[in-house]
């Protein structure tokens, strides 16, 4: 989007023209302030959509300064409203300008200019009739690039068909679609995870990964973004993979390999590991499988064996997970 704040308005040249004064002496005003262009994060906007339509945006001119002293009035303010998770940055430079996480939250993009000197600002004792005046100088004029960066407490990570779309529809309301090909999601969801009265916490879905995601296989790294400000990753592996060949620890190990390859940041991340589909083996099987493939692994963070099918095991990991986070916040608000 462009943007371009006003400018300041010209100042003026007059002179107090007043019966029984002559000579009254300049009494041209200033000119008013341009004024600026601001985002502010709005709530109920989702997408960054209606920018496709509407690219520019300019704030008032500062008016004229007048005779008698008067200053221009200036020009209004613009607050543009954009979604809740905006990264703005200045589409030239690249420069990092802001990021709007909280609702309400806003950053200045375009200074308004400063009205110009009236004349009555360039009197002095050898000048006494100045003719002099301030143009009012120009508002400051942009083009933003803006991101939206979706905000989610924890973020499901995994294969195509790990099952990720089930389970946060067992956990949320949040219905993304599942079918069993690879890639049925195309773009991320969100739900929120009630965890008892007053608890919640919000889960990304998003597209499956598969090695090479960082050279564009499948549907690339692109959505891995969205997992850039959650807290937590949920790593979901399918326990039972209906191809025979497949082996579900190197896959997990693929996949981590990916995240490293997008932002080392996020492959230290904390992230626990969520086997899923328990349902298809017996309990025996089932816990067998798991402690196998966590012991192939070598993985020794937090582990979970649940079915988002038939929800068995998705209510403690839930309630870990709003412990977690609970603790997190502590944590972070004790530090600051
Ligand atoms: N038996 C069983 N099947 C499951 C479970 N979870 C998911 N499935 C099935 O696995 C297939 C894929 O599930 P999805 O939830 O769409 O998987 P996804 O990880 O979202 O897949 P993508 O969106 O393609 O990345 C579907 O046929 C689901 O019905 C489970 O816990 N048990
Ligand atoms: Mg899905």
């Amino acid at each position: 989007m462009k943007v371009q704040a006003g400018n300041g308005g010209r100042g003026s040249t007059s002179f107090r023209r007043e019966k029984f004064v002559p000579l009254g002496g300049p009494d041209g005003g200033d000119g008013g302030h341009g004024g600026s262009v601001y985002l502010r994060a709005a709530p109920g906007i989702n997408t960054l959509a209606d920018f496709r339509i509407q690219r520019t945006f300019k704030a008032e001119v500062g008016e004229y300064g007048s005779s008698n002293g008067c200053t221009g009035r200036g020009g209004a303010d613009l607050y543009i409203p954009v979604p809740v998770g905006t990264v703005v940055r200045d589409l030239e430079t690249q420069e990092a300008l802001g990021d709007l996480t909280r609702e309400g939250q806003q950053l200045l993009v375009a200074r308004g200019g400063k009205g110009g000197w009236g004349n009555t600002r360039f009197k002095s004792s050898t000048n006494r009739s100045p003719r002099q005046f301030g143009p009012g100088l120009p508002g400051e004029k942009r083009a933003l690039e803006l991101e939206l960066k979706l905000i989610a407490d924890v973020g499901l990570l995994g294969l195509p068909n790990a099952g990720k779309s089930t389970l946060i529809r067992a956990v949320s309301a949040a219905r993304p679609k599942v079918a069993g090909y690879p890639f049925t999601t195309l773009h991320p969801n969100l739900g929120v995870v009630a965890v008892g009265e007053h608890r919640s916490f919000v889960m990304a879905d998003i597209p499956g990964l598969i090695e090479g995601a960082a050279e564009g296989a499948g549907l690339g790294l692109r959505f891995l973004r969205h997992l850039q400000r959650t807290r937590l990753l949920l790593h979901l592996v399918d326990i039972s993979p209906p191809d025979p060949d497949a082996d579900p620890v190197r896959d997990a190990r693929a996949i981590v390999q990916e995240l490293k390859k997008f932002d080392p940041k996020l492959a230290a991340m904390p992230r626990w590991l969520v086997l899923n589909k328990r349902d298809l083996l017996l309990d025996d099987e089932a816990e067998e499988r798991a402690r196998s493939i966590v012991r192939r692994l070598r993985f020794r963070g937090p582990q979970f064996l649940v079915s988002g099918a038939t929800g068995r095991g998705t209510q403690e990991l839930c309630a870990a997970v709003m412990n977690f986070l609970e603790e997190r916040s502590r944590d972070e608000r004790e530090s600051a």
